[in-house]
């Protein structure tokens, strides 16, 4: 069995800081999202910028990089990131 392995907003490879109310790990979607045939994960944070939410997608290799509500075209307190899938 593989072991867990927690992943927070200010480490591991995922920039910004964790602050209450982020609600970051709300929504979680595993796949291939870049299209590299690597399984990535998204990782939702509706609270994120009071409210505003953000994705963050984390490759296999650890980095994460944000989608935030300008790229994903979603409004100002839309709690981006509640719902993923993939
Ligand atoms: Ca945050």
């Amino acid at each position: 069995m593989a072991s867990a392995h927690a992943l927070n907003q200010g480490a591991d490879g995922i920039s910004g800081a964790t602050e209450a109310g982020d609600r970051f790990g709300a929504g979680v979607a595993a796949g291939d999202f870049t299209g590299t045939s690597s399984t990535g994960l998204a990782i939702g944070a509706p609270g994120e910028n009071s409210g505003d939410g953000t994705v963050v997608h984390v490759d296999a290799d650890g980095t994460g990089v944000f989608i935030g509500p300008a790229a994903a075209g979603t409004p100002a307190d839309g709690g981006l990131g509640t719902v993923l899938a993939p």
